[in-house]
């Protein structure tokens, strides 16, 4: 029987009493799924699931998304023959990371809101883990959203944000990110979106990937943001997962936002994803938001 307990903040819960490589059939989806719906961010621990095993649960969720980065530009991930699986990892073979976001910190983002079309779901799985450090933070963007001043809702409420594909290891360590800014994929989002399956207003903009908001000047933007970058990362807000190895989390991007704390470059970290794809492009909260605006973009690869 499936048991959901939430955790220290109720957005996230604990499942167990499902084996994922074996159980998964129409009806427990069903039960896993309406859960998802009141804890976007749900931890299954102690799975023994390979590769094609975690693919076959997360393809539950719709659409699998190829990873963003080309598998030629990582290193070892080259030799994993499935366009949808992307390591996270600070393992090194031959000299190179087998995996992304090898470092350290990690800022809060949305998964590929870089996209016109972002992630929905992000499924990860915990191979290799740090004893101490790496977790992986998550903050309610509804609740965010929620704690926002009503000065700072009116001001976003009819805005366009536009967001960049900066991965956290640039292929070019010595480009600035300015100059990496000229080509990196990106799309522009409404600041507040509605959740496509609560309706709720979500608040869509995060330290990782956003850059300018359309309609303001950078200096005032920036401030707007860093004020907004606040609240995501009050550790009120935060939960913060400690890993154990077979550990599978999977995550709602249109309501959430992760980041990770720091951990020691010496100890070996290894995770496997699989993200989602969303129905279509986010929709805004408001009416007063209009069409997309023009911005020049380099084409999604
Ligand atoms: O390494 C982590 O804990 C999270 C990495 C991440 O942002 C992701 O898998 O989407
Ligand atoms: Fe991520």
């Amino acid at each position: 029987m499936i048991t959901i307990k939430p955790l220290a903040k109720a957005f996230a819960a604990e499942v167990t009493g499902v084996d994922l490589a074996h159980d998964v059939d129409d009806d427990v989806f069903a039960e896993i799924a309406a859960a998802w719906a009141t804890h976007p961010v749900m931890v299954f621990p102690g799975q023994d699931i390979d590769i094609d095993a975690q693919q076959a649960f997360s393809a539950r969720f719709g659409r699998l998304k190829t990873r963003a980065r080309k598998a030629t530009d990582q290193g070892g991930a080259a030799c994993i023959d499935n366009r949808y699986v992307m390591l996270v990892s600070n393992i090194k073979e031959n000299g190179e990371y087998i995996g992304a976001s090898p470092k350290g910190a990690l800022p809060f983002h949305s998964d590929s809101a870089f996209d016109e079309v972002p992630a929905k779901a992000s499924l990860l799985y915990g191979v290799e883990l740090p004893k101490v450090g790496g977790d992986t933070l998550f903050v309610s963007m509804v609740e965010v959203y929620a704690a926002l001043s009503d000065s700072i809702k009116q001001r976003i409420a009819d805005k366009w944000a536009v967001n960049y594909h900066l991965p956290s290891l640039p292929l070019d360590p010595n480009q600035s990110e300015a100059e990496r800014m000229l080509t990196a994929r990106r799309a522009a989002h409404p600041m507040v979106i509605a959740h496509p399956d609560t309706g709720r207003p979500v608040l869509f903009v995060n330290r990782h990937m956003t850059r300018q908001i359309v309609g303001i000047a950078q200096d005032e933007a920036d401030a707007l943001l860093e004020e907004i970058y606040s609240i995501i990362e009050d550790p009120e807000n935060i939960y913060a997962h400690k890993w154990r190895k077979g550990d599978l989390v999977v995550w709602d991007n249109r309501c959430v936002q992760h980041g990770r704390s720091d951990f020691d470059p010496a100890e070996r970290r290894l995770l496997r994803r699989f993200a989602i794809a969303c129905d279509a492009r986010p929709k805004a909260y408001s009416a007063q938001c209009g069409d997309p605006p023009e911005i020049t973009a380099p084409a999604a690869a």
